[in-house]
């Protein structure tokens, strides 16, 4: 499963509340592959080989639980995902559509 989310960090590896500078939204082009989803700042390219930030910014999906971000009004069609290592990200999809696909896809990991 592949296409474009913007990103939203709210909690990093501790749990804790991500702190203000680093709570913006950012669009990516993502790409779910096996457990890793992957977040590209530019369209997949097949020869094109990931960036180091490329890298940085793939999130395990393994044993992470998506869902809709019932609790988040300020924009439409976000999922929240928490990860295994107690990071929470919402990801804003292009349709409600769209976030049900994804929230699916993570889920059956
Ligand atoms: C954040 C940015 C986010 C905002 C967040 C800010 O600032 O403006 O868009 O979330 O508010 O902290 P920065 O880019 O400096 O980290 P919303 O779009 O959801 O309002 P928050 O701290 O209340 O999450």
């Amino acid at each position: 499963k592949a296409g474009f989310l913007a990103r939203k960090i709210h909690a990093d590896m501790d749990g804790k509340k991500t702190p203000r500078g680093k709570r913006g939204w950012k669009t990516f082009y993502a790409i779910l592959k096996g457990t890793i989803l992957y977040l590209q700042k530019d369209e997949y390219k097949p020869d094109k080989a990931l960036s180091e930030e490329d890298l940085k910014n793939a999130v395990s999906v393994h044993h992470a639980l998506a869902s809709k971000a019932t609790d988040y009004e300020k924009r439409p069609n976000v999922l929240k995902l928490k990860t295994a290592d107690w990071r929470v990200f919402l990801f804003q999809a292009q349709s409600p559509e769209e976030m049900e696909a994804w929230i699916n896809k993570i889920n059956c990991v």
